[in-house]
């Protein structure tokens, strides 16, 4: 461990321009936390101290931090080519970045459309949707399923089809209309303490054809959208057939699947994505974070090669789909997705490899004080703490808080505690992970 602290951090930081997103901005500038570097698993503040990363910073530095080849990567294609845009002119690193991704992605699914963020690749993925049934003489089909408690980034159709309260609440009258949402799956009075997916709960996909299909029309829905496991939604596990159910129903009403992997992607669950995990063949996959090992942003769709098809083979010569943005297949994004690749395949990244030692570790904390749940499935695992009366959020807060102070970074998702660690983890970082959370929850009331 060795602290690099750069002098000009440690200058003093004037903090009241910077508008954070997804922040309590007030309760962070009376208390910040700031970082100066990162290198594998750990963080250097500002004041020189080391903290451990557990929950990838944002689920999404799955390689760890400073690595060699993506460090490398991006620096020598900054001298190389800073920008060439891909609106009908082209450079050759997204192409060999899409190669990469097919070859590692599930059979059927060999095409990519690259956007900046999850965000973006989720509006993406429900326009690709309407756009295709279009194409195919479906028209009408321009509904879209989503969940409660699923997160599916913030641009308004993904803020519309997520089930997230909190994020819809302000902009109630301006998300999308033509929109349902199946309940969410988390049943602590029958799955609490669950090891993987839970045994109960299957049945719960049923009401997509119970319920939503009939009083919408499969004819007028476009996709269903899920995030395989709902992560900043209090890592909910999908129940064991659960998924599998809303694939067959999906199918039978000719209603695309599209699993959200921005979180599940890129080995967290032990393989590239959780349909491959788990056997599950969704139409479209949204991605994200883990791609450039959150190095650089980049996002995309993964397509199943019949959907692009349709695009292709449409009637008439001219653009297939009017859709992109600027920085679709930015250069600096796809050299650092393509070092992130070769560092996951080098070190076997994808298979998870700590992830029974991880999930012994997220359920000893079973029996500690406040103590409800502890749930897992790969590299992605939550402790849920009984909310204090009349302060829902307040304990897990306190729990995060106290950890950071203890030197290490979880992140409490209302009173849960997330964790997520880089896929480089190893035993003894997930000592010092649940070793410091055990110790922090018996000071906890
Ligand atoms: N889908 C899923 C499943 C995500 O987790 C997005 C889409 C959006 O990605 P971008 O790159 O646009 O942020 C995400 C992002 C949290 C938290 O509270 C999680 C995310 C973003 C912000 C906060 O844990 N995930």
């Amino acid at each position: 461990m060795n602290a690099r602290v750069d002098p000009q951090a440690m200058s003093p930081v004037n903090l009241q321009h910077y508008w954070m997103p997804f922040t309590d901005n007030r309760r962070f500038k009376a208390k910040p936390r700031l970082i100066a570097s990162a290198k594998d698993m750990y963080f250097t503040t500002i004041e020189g101290k080391q903290v451990l990363d557990g929950l990838a910073t944002l689920w999404c530095v799955n390689a760890g931090h400073g690595r060699p080849r993506i460090v490398e990567a991006i620096r020598s294609q900054a001298g190389e080519l800073d920008f060439a845009s891909s609106f009908a002119l082209g450079h050759p690193l997204p192409f060999r970045l899409a190669e990469r991704i097919a070859a590692i992605a599930p059979q059927g699914m060999q095409q990519v459309f690259f956007t900046n963020s999850g965000s973006e690749a989720v509006d993406t993925a429900l326009k690709i949707a309407v756009a295709y049934h279009r194409l195919r003489g479906q028209g009408t089909r321009t509904r879209f399923i989503g969940r409660e408690r699923s997160y599916h980034g913030v641009n308004i159709g993904g803020t519309s089809v997520g089930g997230v309260a909190a994020n819809r609440k302000a902009y109630s009258g301006m998300l999308m209309p033509g929109v349902d949402h199946l309940r969410h799956t988390h049943d602590l009075s029958r799955n609490a303490f669950s090891r993987g997916q839970p045994d109960l709960g299957a049945e719960l996909a049923d009401e997509l054809e119970s319920r939503i299909i009939p009083l919408h029309d499969a004819s007028n829905i476009a996709a269903l959208i899920v995030d395989p496991v709902a992560a900043s939604g209090g890592v909910l596990v999908p129940p064991r057939g659960y998924l599998e159910r809303l694939r067959d129903i999906c199918t039978r009403h000719g209603i695309l699947l599209i699993f959200d992997e921005v979180i599940t992607g890129w080995g967290r669950l032990g393989a590239t994505f959780a349909a491959q995990h788990l056997g599950i063949k969704p139409d479209l996959i949204t991605f994200a974070k883990g791609i450039t090992s959150g190095a650089v942003p980049l996002g995309g769709v993964l397509v199943r090669d019949s959907i692009y098809q349709t695009f292709m083979g449409a009637q008439g010569a001219g653009m297939e789909f009017f859709h992109g943005y600027t920085y679709s297949g930015h250069p600096l994004a796809c050299a650092a997705a393509l070092g992130a690749l070769d560092t996951y395949a080098e070190e076997n990244l994808f298979q998870a490899p700590q992830a029974k030692y991880f999930e012994d570790a997220v359920h000893s904390l079973k029996g500690l004080p406040n103590v409800v749940d502890c749930r897992n499935l790969g590299l992605i695992g939550a402790v849920e703490l009984a909310a204090r009366p009349g302060a829902v959020g307040e304990r897990g807060y306190e729990v995060f808080e106290k950890c950071w102070d203890r030197g290490v970074f979880v992140r409490p998702v209302g009173d849960s505690v997330a964790f997520c660690p880089p896929l480089i983890a190893q035993k003894k970082h997930l000592d010092q992970i649940f070793g410091t959370v055990a110790e922090v929850l018996k000071t906890v009331a």
